[in-house]
């Protein structure tokens, strides 16, 4: 056993340390050991030693692995490649036992036996692939009835929240819509052949437990058409247990469309200004409950940082049903609609927000065939992840972190 001092203090917090979980795997693979030396010497020296790309991957894919090699392949022999494979993930994250073991099985027969369950996009990913290794781990995942997921120019793996298979809030199953809508897309999610990459998240409700709106080009967003359904008598049983539903419901709506009445104890709601934002249902749920009517709000362009900084996804469709085939068949339509524009008017590394930006929405809708409505959202909010609070702020408009706003 090597001595890696630096690594040993990330393992003194108090969360589970991913250095802890290497040193395990290190016991069975070399190329675990091997990892934990590059990063202790990266710590020590304050550099990285890992290059990055190169053409690697699967007969007839064209994504799915991304090439990685150590520096100093003849210092570390064992990691010299360490390619990265990412398999598609069941809706929802559900495995049986027998499947994890399966997918462990398999990987520590071929590569470094390190996962990372799961890849913020959603995918399985397996870390630490020789290239000879390549084919053979896809081949036995495939007979196991796995298939690579997206990377590169292409449809990245799309991602629901746990929805109906857990969750009340669910207003479609986005487990179903998630699962049939990748099977549709295979050759997009396989075949890099756009701008840049484009994802596509699920969530069941407003809540939206993906982060779609931030995360994704296209957010799926589960919504309904009426009005909430409010239950009298759960109402007062809330104000019995002492909840103040004025201070806590009424006055945090955002449209200040909910009335309490103190005196019958009943809460009142008007309908159309309701802006189905989830706040009352989280704060009462066994008072209230979405409407009957539920379907889910289609919104574009959400992203990252690179080109035009980053990106929330606004409104393109208000309200689709997502339930029966052909409701799924309008979806996917749409789908081709947009990447189809895209692919023609984008430029490279744009996502399909950006080109949006550039171009405009006027002509994003008109070659898209969605009428204009007023639900939508005239331009994207920026930089989704910085929030300032009062208290962050002295009283020279200099941010605690020195930043002059
Ligand atoms: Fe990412 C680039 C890893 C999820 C936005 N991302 C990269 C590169 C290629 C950067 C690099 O060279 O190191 C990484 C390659 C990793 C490798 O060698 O395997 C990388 N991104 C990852 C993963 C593996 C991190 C993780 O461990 O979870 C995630 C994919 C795992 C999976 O498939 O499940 C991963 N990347 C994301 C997400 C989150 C998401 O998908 O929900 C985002 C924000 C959403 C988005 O796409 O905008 C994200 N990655 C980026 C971007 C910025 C794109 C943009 O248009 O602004 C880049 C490009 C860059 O930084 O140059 C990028
Ligand atoms: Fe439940 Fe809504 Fe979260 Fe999905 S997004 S898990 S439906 S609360």
């Amino acid at each position: 056993e090597k001595n890696t001092p630096l690594l040993d203090e990330l393992e003194k917090g108090q969360w589970p340390s991913f250095v802890t979980e290497i040193k395990r795997a290190a016991v069975k693979s070399e190329a675990a050991g091997e990892l934990l030396q590059v990063l202790e010497r990266s710590y020590v020296e304050r550099r990285g030693h890992w290059k990055h790309g190169g053409i690697v991957g699967v007969r007839g894919y064209g994504g799915g692995v991304i090439g990685r090699y150590v520096d100093e392949p003849q210092t570390y022999p064992n990691v010299a490649e360490f390619h990265t494979i990412r398999l598609l993930q069941p809706s929802g994250w559900f495995y049986n036992t027998q499947t994890l073991r399966t997918v462990c099985d398999i990987w520590e027969k071929h590569g470094s036996g390190l996962t990372n369950m799961h890849g913020s996009t959603g995918d399985i990913i397996l870390l630490g692939c020789k290239t000879e290794e390549i084919q053979p781990t896809f081949d036995e995942f495939s007979e196991a009835g796995f298939d690579l997921g997206g990377s590169g120019s292409c449809l990245r793996t799309p991602n629901c929240c746990v929805g109906p298979g857990r969750c009340e809030h669910a207003c479609y199953d986005t487990l179903e819509a998630c699962y049939n809508v990748t099977n549709e897309f295979m050759d997009e999610l396989h075949r890099p052949m756009w701008p840049y990459k484009s994802k596509i998240k699920f969530s069941g409700c407003a809540n939206d437990c993906t982060s779609s709106i931030a995360r994704s080009d296209c957010s799926v967003i589960g919504t309904w058409r009426d009005t909430i359904r409010i239950d009298q008598d759960a109402i007062k049983a809330y104000v019995s247990e002492g909840f103040d539903i004025q201070e806590m419901v009424c006055d945090k709506c955002p449209t200040r469309c909910l009335t309490f009445n103190a005196e019958t104890q009943e809460l009142s709601v008007v309908g159309e200004d309701c802006t189905r934002c989830m706040h009352c249902i989280n704060m009462m749920p066994k008072a209230v409950q979405p409407g009957k009517e539920k379907g889910a709000t289609i919104l574009i362009g959400g992203k990252s940082t690179i080109v035009q900084s980053a990106f929330m996804s606004w409104v393109i469709v208000p309200f689709m049903k997502l339930e029966a085939e052909d409701d799924f068949a309008e979806f996917k339509d749409l789908m081709r609609r947009i990447w189809e524009w895209w692919d023609e008017f984008g430029k490279s590394r744009e996502r399909i927000g950006e080109t949006i930006y550039r171009l405009g929405m006027t002509k994003f809708l008109k070659a898209i065939e969605v009428p204009p409505v007023p639900q939508m959202v005239f331009r994207p909010r920026a930089n989704p992840y910085v929030f300032w609070n009062q208290d962050d702020l002295d009283k020279s408009g200099t941010a605690l972190d020195g930043t002059k706003l």
